[in-house]
């Protein structure tokens, strides 16, 4: 009987990739001090013997009803964020953050020059006369970033090696981003569990 062609090809491909190249499937799960799932946790994963990157990306984050949106914008290191207001009253943003202290004095419409993030860490937002607005920026040194579910749960496909993960969520007290190392196996997929300090 004729086997079909792809299965006979199908071992001498795999033979010709290294496990190292194989992304695997990895789930990392966040907890709070006291074992409870964080949802919303920003989870970014630097991969071993990848230099750190910088992205020329643009991103938004805008003011509609006097709220920013999103709350929580995470962008690689580098990239330009405009601040569309989309109110008919004006806004005056600013962020005393050590990574960009900026201040766009009240305006209206896009302010023609966006800022660029060029520095890892967390940025706080606020607006200088609604002093309920509020809201962050998570600049990254990786493409490979995500946020969790409901279940505190963000899934990646990541290649073997010894990497590093980062980690904040808008509960912790600092605006640096909590760092733990993450060994993946060459085989199989697997979970992590980080357990935040906060
Ligand atoms: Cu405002």
């Amino acid at each position: 009987m004729r086997r079909p062609a792809l299965l006979l090809l199908l071992p001498s491909l795999l033979a010709g990739v290294s496990p190292a190249a194989l992304a695997l499937p990895w789930s990392i799960q966040v907890r709070n001090a006291g074992g409870q799932p964080l949802a919303d946790a920003v989870v970014a994963v630097e991969l071993s013997g990848k230099p750190l990157k910088t992205s020329s990306a643009k991103a938004d984050m805008g003011q509609r009803d006097k709220q920013f949106t999103p709350q929580l914008l995470v962008v690689q290191t580098g990239t330009a964020v405009n601040f569309p207001n989309f109110d008919t009253v004006r806004h005056h943003v600013y962020s005393f953050s050590p990574i960009k202290v900026f201040e766009t004095k009240l305006y209206s419409g896009t302010p023609s020059e966006p800022i660029v993030f060029d520095k890892p860490g967390v940025a706080t937002l606020g607006c200088n006369i609604h002093d309920r607005m509020s809201a962050h920026i998570v600049v990254v040194d990786t493409p490979m970033f995500g946020r969790t579910d409901a279940t505190g749960t963000v899934r990646f496909d990541l290649p073997a090696g010894e990497h590093q993960l980062k980690v904040w969520h808008a509960s912790f007290k600092r605006d640096q981003l909590q760092a733990q190392p993450l060994k993946v196996e060459a085989a199989g997929g697997g979970q992590s569990v980080v357990t935040t300090g906060d």
